[in-house]
């Protein structure tokens, strides 16, 4: 309070800076609380902050996108927020520090950067118009609270608070000082008041309340020999805590079981459209089916395995009638994310598409998509498995183009043949001698049919395979190397069942996934 309270020889006729600061961030605060506790109400992606944050992801250059990707993982989302919040901290200190002697630059600053909220909340495709009462809040509020703030700072500080003489500056300080403490609480409770209304629906009770879901056709035990992990390999099925996830939106989607339905429409015979009932009462069939991220950099961690359940998505198409010339089902999730995945696909009984309801003996996890997902073996994410899913459109990929297409990644995507070393790590230093080396493979729906191994660059080995559990998954691999002490340089290259191997050169992600063959180097001693 010392810097507030400075005594001055001359009477001023502005406001300290610190004190036009603090009434800058007070009123950012108060203005994105308000927000905040608006959107609990019609849906929490239409908070200005995060809407922000979502179209800032959305906006993002590929190549920042990547980066940041490949910088912070999944950390990337909380930077970002932590970012905008230190830029609305400055942005706000700045309307303060404008606005020493008159409140009008801030009240302009505040409208513009209030804009920017508005026009993100506008651009959410999840949010219907309703949205923007949670940025038309937060500009009322933030303006509102402004000025009154900033008129009583003013009082305080130039003494103009109401009676005479030091009594009336110091109840003019008392009341601004109160009147910031308010502000400062009153957001507080907003904010939290707006998060307790966001998380109200109790997707986790939906979850509970789905109940078991029992295959009509389970999907065949996976044999003992199928993983190495004795060996460092992951276990065969991957775990729905473990499982890699991939999502671009901010918040998790919290969609309950009861508000969902998948509508099917565009080049139909007849629109159709699905409640979470009518999925479950289905003949549920499980599937063992591998994932894998295009993002996966060779040797990554964006692949993983699980048993999927539900209903093929060949029979629900069947029931709508694909129009001929319907090349693409264009798919949207209840968060606006889409995918582009071709009918063919779809429709192929051997590759067994699924909508799914279930992993690994569970309910989808929420952040795997509950209520249901598109699962497709054979293709990356990005272009088949929507999550949250709510829509399919029959159309043609010269019509619509799903969320990653014009961000620099390819129209069609079957998943590259890859492999991975996981044992050893990278720089770990082992025993010298024997040494196994271990790790996945996959080439989904066509298999793989051998992996070889060679160390520092000598003749290639072949690895033993472990059982193979289908093609739609990947396969386990290890192999026995001699390692005199020293360092080294172990590779691995995989080749499918069309009888392609892969190639040696390395390949970056975009736009259609990573090739090269993985290397691992590592001491022997
Ligand atoms: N709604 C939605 N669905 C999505 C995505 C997304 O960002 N939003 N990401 C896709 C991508 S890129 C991949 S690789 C897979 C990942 O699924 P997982 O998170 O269950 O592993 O989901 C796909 N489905
Ligand atoms: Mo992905």
């Amino acid at each position: 309070m010392d810097l507030l309270d400075r005594p001055t020889t001359a009477p001023p006729d502005r406001l300290p800076a610190p004190v036009a600061v603090l009434v800058g961030v007070l009123s950012v605060a108060a203005a994105l609380a308000a927000g905040h506790l608006v959107a609990g109400f019609i849906g929490p992606t239409a908070s200005p902050f995060l809407a922000v944050g979502n179209s800032a992801i959305d906006l993002t250059p590929a190549p920042v996108k990547d980066w940041a990707i490949r910088t912070f993982g999944t950390a990337d989302k909380l930077v970002l927020l932590l970012g905008m919040a230190v830029v609305l901290l400055i942005v706000a200190g700045v309307a303060g520090l404008l606005s020493r002697r008159r409140s009008w630059p801030g009240v302009v600053l505040a409208t513009v950067v209030g804009a920017l909220g508005f026009l993100a909340v506008l651009g959410r495709p999840d949010l219907g118009q309703l949205g923007v009462l949670a940025p038309a809040a937060s500009l009322v509020t933030g303006v509102l609270v402004f000025r009154w703030l900033h008129g009583l700072a003013l009082d305080r500080t130039l003494g103009t608070g109401g009676s005479e003489g030091t009594a009336g500056t110091d109840a003019a300080r008392r009341r601004f000082l109160l009147s910031s403490a308010g502000v400062a609480a009153g957001a507080g409770v907003l904010g939290a008041a707006g998060q307790l209304f966001a998380v109200r629906v109790d997707v986790e009770g939906s979850r509970a309340a789905v109940g078991p879901l029992v295959p009509a056709e389970p999907a065949p035990p996976v044999p003992p020999g199928a993983d190495f992990a004795g060996n460092g390999t992951p276990r065969f099925i991957t775990s729905n805590r473990d499982f890699y996830r991939i999502d671009t939106a901010l918040t998790v989607p919290r969609m309950t079981a009861d508000e969902w339905r998948l509508r099917v429409h565009g080049m139909v015979d007849r629109e159709v459209s699905f409640g979470f009932a009518d999925i479950r009462d289905r003949r549920l069939v499980e599937r063992t089916v591998t994932l894998t991220c295009v993002s996966n950099e060779v040797g990554g961690e964006y692949v993983s395995t699980a048993n999927f359940l539900g209903v093929p998505i060949r029979d629900l198409l069947l029931e709508a009638g694909v129009r001929s010339g319907a090349d693409q089902v264009f798919s949207t999730s209840v968060d606006g994310f889409t995918a582009g995945t071709p009918v063919e696909a779809l429709l192929d009984p051997a590759r067994g598409a699924l909508l799914a309801i279930g992993m690994n003996g569970e309910p989808l996890p929420v952040e795997h998509g509950f209520p249901a997902r598109m699962v497709v073996p054979g293709l990356y994410g990005y272009v088949s498995a929507t999550k949250w899913v709510v829509d399919w459109e029959l159309t043609r990929f010269d019509q619509r183009e799903g969320y990653w297409i014009p961000r620099g990644w390819a129209v069609r995507a079957p998943i590259k043949t890859q492999s991975r070393i996981d044992s050893p790590r990278p720089f770990a230093t082992v025993p010298a001698g024997r040494l196994v080396v271990a790790g996945v493979a996959w080439a989904q729906t066509v298999g793989v049919d051998r992996v070889e191994v060679r160390l520092d660059g000598g003749a290639w080995q072949p690895a033993e395979l472990a059982t193979e559990v289908g093609l739609a998954t990947w396969r386990m691999w290890r192999a026995t190397v001699e390692a005199a002490p020293g360092e080294h340089k172990v590779e691995v290259r995989a080749t499918d069942r069309t009888g392609r191997t892969q190639t040696e050169e390395r390949v970056p992600p975009a736009p259609d996934g990573a090739t090269g063959w993985h290397a691992v180097g590592f001491t022997a001693a």
